[in-house]
């Protein structure tokens, strides 16, 4: 089982989040999902034998919402800003 988190695109109340949980959920080999609205993050725990995330993100798309890779955030932002990873541990919660 892997867990991956999720930076959510699009959710305007509480009842999105509810249906993105829901979304995720549905998709056949997903165990787990929790959606955060205040901070938009989705955290997925998932068998990789049985999907993946692009399956994932394809199901929260067709659903009317956006979601990526969190990690892909951090390293978006540290090719910007040209800090290291380590500098970055204590901001993620604040931006996101
Ligand atoms: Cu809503």
């Amino acid at each position: 089982m892997e867990t991956l988190t999720l930076k959510l695109q699009g959710m305007s109340c509480a009842g999105c989040a509810r249906n993105i949980e829901r979304t995720i959920g549905s998709v056949p080999g997903v165990s787990d999902c929790s959606v955060n609205f205040g901070i938009e993050q989705a955290t997925v725990s998932y068998n990789p034998r049985q999907t993946n995330l692009k399956t994932i993100q394809k199901a929260v798309t067709a659903a009317g919402y956006g979601a990526s890779l969190l990690e892909d955030e951090f390293c978006l932002l540290r090719r910007k800003t040209g800090l290291p990873r380590r500098n970055f541990g204590n901001y993620s919660i604040k931006f996101w």
